[in-house]
């Protein structure tokens, strides 16, 4: 198998009671876990096995609907999950704050334009901060569609993300997507969201 499922690097419970361990545990353990094994299976025998998930993604509009969806999917959740990992700077620090600063205005203004795009995303998908020619931009995907694919509306390189699907929250949450997308800013590692950014 080419891509094979992380382990987390901390217990479920880790970020309870912002994010249940219920929930944690079937995101991982089931939705990551099929995007991981589908993904595999949609590569199997063809040239994608010996690239890298990036390079994959990077050319998504030559493959099959599977690829992009199961690619997608097995890239966004393991960001997804090393930028709420417990133990990291609580706010943007450094080059980051200032780039955050020069592209926002202020940490405020960009946590409101993060907060927007996750809120307002219709149906499943996710909210990013992207690194786009040297310069930070929020914005959001359908689906499991992230910045790196070509197919993407702003292109770039995503450092933090927050999934919106319902099987993000909804065990905790049910409708009140907002409560969880306030309580996930304040689960962001930002020693990780840096280590992005600088690449
Ligand atoms: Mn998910």
């Amino acid at each position: 198998m080419a891509f094979k499922l992380q382990d987390l690097n901390y217990a479920y419970t880790a970020l309870e009671p912002s994010i249940d361990a219920r929930t944690m545990e079937i995101h991982h353990t089931k939705h990551h876990a099929a995007y991981t094994t589908n993904l595999n299976n949609a590569i199997s025998g063809s040239a994608l096995e010996n690239m890298s998930i990036e390079e994959i993604l990077k050319g998504v509009s030559g493959h099959s609907a599977a690829v992009r969806n199961n690619g997608g999917g097995y890239y966004n959740h393991n960001l997804y999950w090393d930028v709420i990992a417990p133990g990291g700077a609580t706010n943007p620090q450094g080059e980051l704050l200032d780039a955050i600063n020069e592209s926002f205005d202020s940490v405020e203004k960009f946590r409101e334009a993060f907060v927007q795009a996750a809120v307002t995303r219709f149906g499943s998908g996710w909210a990013w901060l992207v690194l786009q020619n040297n310069k930070l931009v929020v914005s959001s995907t359908p689906n499991q569609d992230n910045p790196l694919m070509d197919v993407a509306d702003v292109q770039g390189t995503p450092i933090l993300g927050i999934d919106v699907w319902e099987h993000a929250y909804y065990l905790n949450y049910q409708n009140r997507r907002p409560d969880y997308v306030n309580a996930f800013w304040k689960l962001i590692n930002w020693d990780e969201v840096a280590r992005r950014f600088k690449g």
